[in-house]
C-alpha cells in the first residue's frame, strides 16, 4: 500500500506518473507549459490518458541546468498545485526545497518527489509533519556539474547504500514506511553504462523493500541508444519503462502518458493470464 494523503493505493498495478514541467529550460517539455492555460490542459490531458499521479516541477534539474530562485519555483508551481489538487487529484511536487515542499503541500500536494532524497535542512521534518508520501531519488553531485567525471565501483552498491539510508533517515524522522517510494536516479551523474547496469540490476533495489519508481523518459541513454533526439524517444522510453516494470518497478515517471498507459494495460493483460 502507497499512501498519498488521502489517496490509497494498493500497488497492484503499476502507477504512471506524468510530468509536468513549468519550467522554461526542461531537457524535454522545457518552455510548453509556462502559461496556467497551457499546464492545466496539458495536466487534464494526462489525467484522460490514465495518469494517476501530476508531477509538477517549476526547477530543471537537466545536467548543467542553473538553480531557480525560491520565488520564481513558488510563483511557477503554487498555482498551478492548487488548481489541480482541488479536482482530487494526487499531485506530487518535484521540489528539492523546504520552503516549496511546506507551499505545495499548503496547497494541497500529496506527494514530495525530491531528486535530493530530503537532504536540505529542515526538508525531513517537513515531510514528516504532513500525511504526505515522499519519493527519494538518488543523485551524485548535483546537477550543474553532475555529468563531469561520473565513476563508480558498483553503481548498483552505492544506489542502495544511499537509498537504504536515506529510507531509514525518512522513517527516523517519522515518515512511515507506506509514504516511502525510492528511485535510483536514472542520468543523475550517471554515464549510459551506469543506467543500463541499474536498470539490468534493478531487481536488487527492489529488494530493499520499498516501492521503486523510474524515470527514464526522454532520457539521454534512450537518446545514446537510438540515436533518436528528445522527441522521438517515445518507443525507446516505453521499452526501458517496461524492462524497468518487469523487473518490479511500481511507478513510472513519463513525458508521455497516453503511449506509457496503453503499454502497461498490455503488459498488465499478460501478467494476468
Ligand atoms: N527525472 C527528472 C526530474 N525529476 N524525479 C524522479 N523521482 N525521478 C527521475 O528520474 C526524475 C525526477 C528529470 O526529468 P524532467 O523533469 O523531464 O527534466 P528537467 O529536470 O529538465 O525538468
Amino acid at each position: 500500500m502507497l499512501t498519498l494523503g488521502r489517496h490509497l493505493f494498493p500497488l497492484d498495478r503499476v502507477l504512471v506518473m506524468g510530468v509536468l514541467n513549468v519550467t522554461p529550460d526542461s531537457f524535454s517539455d522545457g518552455g510548453r507549459y509556462l502559461t496556467g492555460t497551457a499546464a492545466l490542459d496539458h495536466a487534464r490531458n494526462m489525467l484522460d490518458d490514465g495518469a494517476d499521479i501530476i508531477d509538477v516541477g517549476g526547477e530543471s534539474t537537466r545536467p548543467g541546468a542553473a538553480p531557480t530562485s525560491e520565488r520564481e519555483e513558488l510563483e511557477r508551481v503554487i498555482p498551478l498545485i492548487e488548481r489541480i489538487a482541488a479536482r482530487g487529484v494526487p499531485v506530487s511536487v518535484d521540489t528539492r526545497n523546504p520552503a516549496v515542499m511546506r507551499a505545495a503541500i499548503a496547497a494541497g500536494a500529496a506527494m514530495v518527489n525530491d531528486v535530493f532524497a530530503l537532504r536540505a535542512p529542515d526538508a525531513l521534518e517537513t515531510v514528516a509533519a504532513a500525511p504526505v508520501a515522499v519519493c527519494l531519488m538518488h543523485m551524485k553531485g548535483e546537477p550543474a556539474t553532475m555529468q563531469q567525471n561520473v565513476s563508480y565501483t558498483d553503481v548498483v552498491a552505492d544506489v542502495k547504500i544511499f537509498l537504504v539510508e536515506r529510507a531509514s533517515a525518512a522513517e527516523a524522522a517519522g515518515i512511515a514506511r507506506d509514504r516511502i517510494v525510492i528511485d535510483p536516479g536514472f542520468g543523475f551523474g550517471k554515464k549510459v553504462e551506469h543506467n543500463l547496469v541499474l536498470l539490468r540490476r534493478l531487481p536488487e533495489i527492489v529488494a530493499l523493500g520499498f516501492p521503486v519508481a523510474v524515470g527514464l523518459s526522454r532520457k539521454s541513454t534512450i537518446g545514446a541508444l537510438t540515436g533518436r533526439e528528445v522527441g522521438e524517444r517515445v518507443a525507446g522510453s516505453i521499452a526501458a519503462a517496461l524492462a524497468a516494470v518487469a523487473r518490479g518497478a511500481k511507478i513510472v515517471r513519463t513525458h508521455d502518458v497516453r503511449e506509457t498507459v496503453d503499454a502497461l494495460k498490455v503488459w498488465h493483460a499478460l501478467q494476468d493470464g
